[in-house]
């Protein structure tokens, strides 16, 4: 049976299938992954095939299979065996909430997240939150910051988690997709989810309570069905997006702006920083670059070898 992977505690799994039906499952045999060193083998969201277990008078099953990935987003684990631990896979995308004031969210961090997004191969949509406590000049950094984030690609929404205004074009936006939520604390996360479907509040507050009583301790991400062909994953007790591990050279690429006109560059390993006839620097110089998004990826190639990995960026 093919079946998708919601939840995992330990060494056991819940499996979902088409029809609904879940089964707790367990792993048989080893899963070697080509590309990664993982520390679990199967992540919320894999869609694997199953067998039931006859024997057990329990309906569980066991997993043999896991299909190819679409993407996922990691974690690496803090010791230094580089092993890293997938938080969740097939993800259709992610929404960045993003407040002006209460708390900032400052341009870097937004560019790191979209850097991160990017390089996972994961759509990010910018909500631009709280927007029913802003006065004008505040309003206007949402327009301004809006029009500069649209013209890159990225689509980006003003709304209101309590006035609830916008939140239907969330909701039609998240039709038939799994989604995640991110952005710093106190920009209104839980409010939001709580606006789009007001159960799942419940739900998320029970897994966060398992995971302070310990007693599930590698329980981290969880999918949930929601009411209106919606998923949603939540990732309790984990900061951020994950960690992605990029070269200095091929940061540039996940500035989709920069990238569109590396070919023009003249030394094709530019990293328009100092070389001479620089497509990006010159679309700097005409303001079609922002000056924000051209520091924020300065500041992430000046960094030291740590800065290129982007767990550098707090979510907290
Ligand atoms: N005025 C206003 N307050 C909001 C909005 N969204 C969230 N808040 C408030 O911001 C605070 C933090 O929200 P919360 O959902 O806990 O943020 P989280 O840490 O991202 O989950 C709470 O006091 C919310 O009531 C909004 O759209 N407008
Ligand atoms: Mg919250
Ligand atoms: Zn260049």
């Amino acid at each position: 049976m093919t079946g998708r992977v919601y939840k995992s505690t330990g060494s056991w799994y819940t499996v979902k299938t088409e029809l609904g039906q879940t089964y707790e499952c367990r792993i048989k045999g080893k899963f070697r992954l080509k590309d990664i060193k993982s520390t679990n083998p199967i992540a919320v969201g894999d869609f694997v095939e199953f067998e039931l277990d006859t024997k057990s008078d329990q309906e569980t099953g066991v997993i043999n299979k896991i299909h190819d990935r679409q993407n996922y987003i990691v974690r690496k684990s803090v010791n230094l065996s580089k092993q890293t631990h997938i938080i969740a896979s097939n993800i259709d995308q992610v929404f960045l909430l993003v407040t002006i004031d209460n708390p900032p969210t400052f341009t870097s961090f937004i560019d790191r997240f979209l850097v991160t997004a990017e390089a996972y191969d994961i759509k990010a949509i910018l909500l631009f939150n709280k927007i029913d406590t802003y006065d004008n000049d505040t309003l206007d950094e949402v327009r301004y910051l809006a029009h500069v984030y649209r013209q890159i690609g990225y689509e980006c929404i003003g709304i209101s988690a309590i006035t609830g205004k916008n939140i239907d074009k969330v909701k039609s936006l998240m039709e038939g997709k799994v989604s995640m939520f991110t952005g710093h604390s106190g920009v209104g996360k839980s409010t939001l989810v709580n606006a789009i479907e007001p159960s799942l509040d419940l739900k998320t507050k029970e897994i966060s309570m398992q995971h302070m009583q310990g007693q599930h301790t590698t329980t981290f991400a969880e999918m949930f069905d929601l009411s209106f062909d919606a998923k949603i994953i939540d990732t309790p007790g984990i900061k951020g997006f994950g960690v992605v591990d990029m070269e200095k050279e091929e940061i540039s690429d996940y500035f989709p702006e920069f990238f569109k006109l590396k070919q023009d560059c003249k030394f094709n390993n530019c990293l328009h920083i100092e070389e001479p006839k620089c497509a990006v620097k010159e679309a700097l110089e005409n303001d079609e670059i922002a000056a924000s998004r051209y520091r924020s990826y300065v500041q992430i190639i000046e960094g030291d070898e740590e800065h290129y990995r982007t767990d550098n960026w707090n979510q907290e």
